[in-house]
């Protein structure tokens, strides 16, 4: 399919394609086994500017947007999202402060992650707080010009490896959601800890951990946008960001596909190789279709989004639900067409289909994406009466 990418934007999806292959192909069963952190593969984008695609030219980035991100992602998650939301999740963290952050919270902390430098993380999530984001219960209490901060966020992708993280909590507790407020933390801040690192089915060579505060101060600087307006931060960032997990889920269904096609070449039962007989082509034509599709949208979205960024709510779900829900069924399937060799470790796909699972989970449950785009359907059709 032509999707009319500029040369630029090809170079970006070329570049991104080979790193995978060259640095994450090799090694990628080796982390998820010792359950080790990308770091390298990380600093190697870093260096090659695909950390920076989303980050304005005058904050050391590319000066892309959402697409570039998106494409990106899919390429090294066609070979392993345990390095895609490793990397993914700079974004996740840093576009609270392209959004929210002032001329100097950009200048301290776009360029470093741009350049591979730093990497960042996004804390919303809480033991007791997850699809119901707006129960969230740690505080930020004001003492003049300082906050402190006390409370737990939970399963924090990049906890523990990321120098900077976007955290909300709240300053006005009697207020609920309209009382949370946004906050730049940098690790290594007293009262500022983080849990063991989390034991996981799948994507397990990401970091993901708690973040204790005990009474953490915070100076005025590190406040993000204004007191109250945290929620809000929150939301519109995930709506950017879950485009990205639509990605993840295209990236990873794409080479599952590969791979179930090379598999259905070679292996060959009743005398002939299984890409021969319909039940295996007829599975193989769905997952192409669905991944094709799944990819039409997330580049209709994320195009759409880089030039119209109100009212995205709804394509936003719909690019995180769809391709994800995709990923799950393609990345099952490729696991049948190898049969009892798909469920051992040596083949990639059992791997994938461990993996697709928390893009079904993550950033929103599919059952919240299927709420936020209901809801907005409700919305649109009122206001056309
Ligand atoms: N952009 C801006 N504001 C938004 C918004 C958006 N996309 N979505 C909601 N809000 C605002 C609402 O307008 C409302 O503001 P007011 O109180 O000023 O009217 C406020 O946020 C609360 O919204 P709502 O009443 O819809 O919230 P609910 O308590 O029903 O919770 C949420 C619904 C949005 C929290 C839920 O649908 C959701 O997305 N949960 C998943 C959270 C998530 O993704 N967690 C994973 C994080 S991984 S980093």
């Amino acid at each position: 399919m032509d999707y009319f990418l500029t040369e630029e934007q090809k170079e970006i999806k070329a570049l991104a394609r080979r790193i995978a292959e060259e640095k994450a192909l090799p090694v990628r069963a080796e982390l998820d086994e010792k359950e080790e952190f990308p770091r390298e593969i990380l600093e190697i984008l870093g260096e090659t500017g695909l950390s920076g695609v989303y980050i304005e030219e005058k904050y050391g980035g590319f000066g892309g947007g959402i697409f570039e991100l998106c494409l990106v992602i899919e390429e090294l998650s066609r070979i392993c999202i345990a390095v895609a939301v490793s990397f993914a999740c700079n974004g996740l963290g840093l576009y609270p402060i392209i959004l929210f952050g002032t001329e100097e919270q950009k200048q301290k902390y776009l360029p470093m992650v741009a350049k591979g430098k730093k990497i960042a993380a996004f804390g919303l999530t809480e033991p007791n707080a997850g699809s119901d984001a707006g129960g969230i219960q740690t505080t930020a209490k004001r003492n003049g010009n300082r906050y402190i901060l006390n409370g737990t966020k939970q399963w924090i992708t990049n906890g523990g490896e990321a120098d900077i993280y976007v955290v909300i909590a709240l300053t006005n507790k009697d207020r609920g959601p309209r009382g949370a407020s946004a906050f730049i933390l940098e690790k290594g801040m007293e009262g500022f800890t983080f849990g063991k690192k989390e034991k996981k089915m799948g994507i397990r060579a990401s970091s993901t951990t708690s973040l204790f505060f005990e009474d953490c101060e915070l100076q005025k600087e590190n406040l993000l946008g204004k007191e109250g307006q945290g929620f809000m931060i929150a939301m519109k960032n995930l709506d950017k960001s879950r485009p990205a997990i639509g990605s993840q889920a295209v990236g990873l269904a794409q080479g599952a596909l590969e791979e179930s096609i090379k598999y259905a070449r070679e292996r060959h039962q009743f005398g002939k190789p299984i890409i021969s007989f319909q039940a295996i082509q007829h599975m193989l034509a769905d997952m192409a279709t669905q991944t094709e599709a799944a990819r039409a949208l997330i580049y209709a979205v994320a195009r759409y989004m880089d030039t119209n960024p109100k009212d995205i709510s709804k394509i936003s779900s719909m690019a995180k639900v769809f391709p994800t829900d995709v990923a799950m069924k393609v990345a099952t399937d490729a696991v049948q067409i190898f049969g009892g060799y798909g469920y051992m470790r040596e083949y990639p796909v059992e791997k994938m289909m461990r993996d697709a699972k928390i893009l079904q989970i993550y950033e929103g449950t599919n059952q919240i994406q299927r709420n936020v785009i209901g809801l907005a359907l409700n919305k649109e059709y009122a206001r056309k009466q």
